[in-house]
């Protein structure tokens, strides 16, 4: 399907150079522990999952793994609620295991990326267990504790001490007898919000991050990490659609940010030889602030997770709905950021993680043109500036599940909000239910597809969530010895990132601004100039060759096979991919 392929050489595990910034050149693999591989039959994935099916990440070609959090937790957020951070859930296997996957990953020549979730902890964190247990203990002040709104009685409808909603529905805050106080919780109750203008909340952190670091691992994703400093006065927000106020200008950039992380950088990272890779995740912010924490002079992470063309195809507040992007709307913001990061910032870039739909799904056409339209996203993103995260199964093209009903699924997000919009705001349950099977995470976490098997090779138990009916068809057996798979055109997109200074160093320009469909760009180093091509449309697209850069060109990798070897087309197919060099010889 994908004939025209190149002098890309086929993948082979990559030693990350040593030295400085060596994730610049780095493809990341995100996985999610609970729906990769189940080693002991219980129906949830673990860690001797991962060991068995490292050689399927290592054969793309891979350089990190993001791990997903596998600390002890009581699960309520899928391990985003931690319990103890220097130990593993049972869940998912011991301290011993996770040493074992470390040895292996090393030995493949690839890194190991915890998830650092410290904006919040688990309610039954021993550190929230004694804050919530009287306000003179030890650890009182280590949440954001509030009094009831002053002419409201302790628990009163009305006497939180803001209006902001969370993000797992509802309100924000949650009263608590012992104390006669609230404490916020941005996400779920059971996930309250850590005070990090406490010195002591900060050292503890900092000391936990130092010892992960010296046991081996090679970096942090910094879950939510922008929400750590919130306006102390913790004002109102402007009240949206559900009737709660939006808190996020009071803690998406808060006051101290840049000095907690400025502290952090010192207390963890500077004294250590090398660098490690620090990716924050950042909800609500802009290329302005993601250039500030990125600036390689003067910032404090390498990268960050930004999200605006996640919220491209949101409805009116952000949630869930059947809506699609615009190829120009997400040619728009993707090139934006693109081009303000520049050369002093540093792109993450995205389709998938545990908390969206498939892309395939999304962007794509997964019914007509499923092997293309995964090939054009892929595409579009990995010759980007910046950092690529494949997250597991989208190197299959696997798509969104067809849940029937809300039972089938398990997110708390999810859930809450069927519930608060259907129960409390009294919305039509099948546009509720539309939305959700269109954009809910659960589509991300159905179980990895590894074979035709029962249960897609995942576990050898009933899954702890459905597989997607599609497994018989769509799995890593019947992909990973096959280069025309999807599986085998992303092996040939990170050894391109690995094979050409351009594509991780060049300089990006934006080409065909105004195209209804396409989205193309070049990426520039010195001489060498690349041109990716591709068309975002089931129908095809024509082509104004005068509106591009002169050649000659010749062709680097194709996506479908009818590519003609050395010119450009006047008319893209559907979801048709082209990558090209300008001068040199021909790939093909
Ligand atoms: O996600 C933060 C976040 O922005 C999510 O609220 C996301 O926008 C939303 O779920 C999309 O539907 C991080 C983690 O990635 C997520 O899994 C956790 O639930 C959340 O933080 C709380 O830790």
């Amino acid at each position: 399907m994908n004939g025209a392929d190149a002098d890309v050489s086929p993948a082979r595990p990559h030693a990350a150079p040593p030295g400085a910034e060596w994730w610049r050149s780095a493809v990341v693999y995100q996985v999610y522990p609970r729906s990769f591989a189940d080693s002991n039959g219980d129906g949830v994935g673990d860690l001797r999952g991962i060991i068995e099916h490292l050689d399927h990440i290592a054969g793309l070609g891979i350089d990190v793994i993001w791990l997903s959090p596998v600390y002890r937790s009581p699960q309520d957020d899928n391990g985003y609620d931690i319990s103890d951070y220097e130990d593993i859930d049972p869940t998912f296997g011991t301290l011993a295991d996770l040493d074992d996957l470390i040895v292996a990953m090393h030995e493949r020549g690839m890194k190991l990326v915890m998830d650092l979730v410290v904006n919040h902890t688990s309610d039954e964190h021993p550190w929230f267990i004694d804050s919530a247990a009287s306000p003179t203990s030890e650890h009182a002040d280590w949440y954001i504790w509030r009094d009831p709104k002053p002419g409201f009685g302790p628990g009163e409808p009305g006497a939180e001490p803001n209006n902001w909603g969370s993000f797992f529905s509802g309100s924000a805050w949650r009263f608590e007898p012992r104390r006669g106080q609230y404490y916020l919780h941005l996400f779920s109750p059971k996930q309250p919000d850590l005070d990090w203008d406490n010195p002591h909340v900060r050292a503890a952190i900092f000391g936990m991050m130092n010892r992960w670091l010296d046991r081996g691992v090679d970096g942090f994703r910094m879950d939510v990490i922008n929400f750590i400093s919130k306006d102390p006065d913790l004002p109102d927000g402007e009240v949206v659609s559900t009737g709660f106020g939006d808190g996020t200008p009071h803690f998406a950039y808060g006051p101290r940010i840049h000095d907690h992380l400025s502290e952090m950088q010192r207390e963890v990272f500077a004294h250590r030889p090398g660098a490690y890779l620090t990716v924050g995740e950042m909800p609500s912010t802009t290329p302005e602030r993601a250039l500030r924490f990125t600036d390689s002079e003067t910032g404090q992470l390498a990268m960050v997770f930004q999200f605006e063309h996640m919220d491209l195809d949101g409805g009116p507040d952000g949630k869930w709905t059947e809506n699609r992007a615009t190829v120009p709307d997400l040619r728009a913001s993707l090139s934006r950021w693109q081009l303000e990061l520049g050369s002093r910032g540093w792109n993450s870039l995205y389709w998938n993680n545990h908390d969206q739909p498939r892309v395939v799904s999304r962007f794509g056409d997964d019914e007509h043109h499923w092997f293309a339209s995964a090939t054009a996203l892929a595409t579009v993103l990995h010759l980007q500036r910046g950092t690529p995260y494949v997250y597991q199964g989208e190197e299959l093209g696997m798509t969104n599940v067809p849940f029937e009903s809300i039972d089938d699924y398990r997110d708390i997000e999810t859930l809450n909000h069927y519930a608060d919009a259907v129960t409390r705001r009294g919305l039509d349950p099948a546009v509720v239910l539309a939305g959700i099977r269109a954009k809910s995470r659960d589509n991300a976490r159905t179980p990895m597809q590894w074979s035709a098997a029962d249960h897609a090779g995942f576990s050898s138990a009933e899954p702890w969530i459905g597989v997607n009916p599609n497994h018989l068809a769509l799995n890593a057996a019947a992909q990973v010895d096959d280069p025309a798979s999807i599986y085998g055109y992303y092996r040939r997109l990170i050894a391109l990132r690995h094979e050409e200074p351009s594509v991780v160093h060049g300089d990006f320009a934006l080409l065909l601004d105004e195209h209804p469909t396409v989205f193309g760009y070049t990426r520039s180093l010195g001489d060498e100039v690349l041109m990716m091509l591709a068309n975002l449309s089931s129908d095809a697209a024509t082509l104004d060759s005068s509106a591009l850069p002169p050649g000659p060109w010749r062709l680097l990798l194709a996506n479908t096979t009818d590519a003609d070897v050395d010119t450009v087309p006047a008319i893209l197919g559907p979801w048709d991919a082209r990558v090209f060099r300008r001068g040199g010889t021909s790939g093909a």
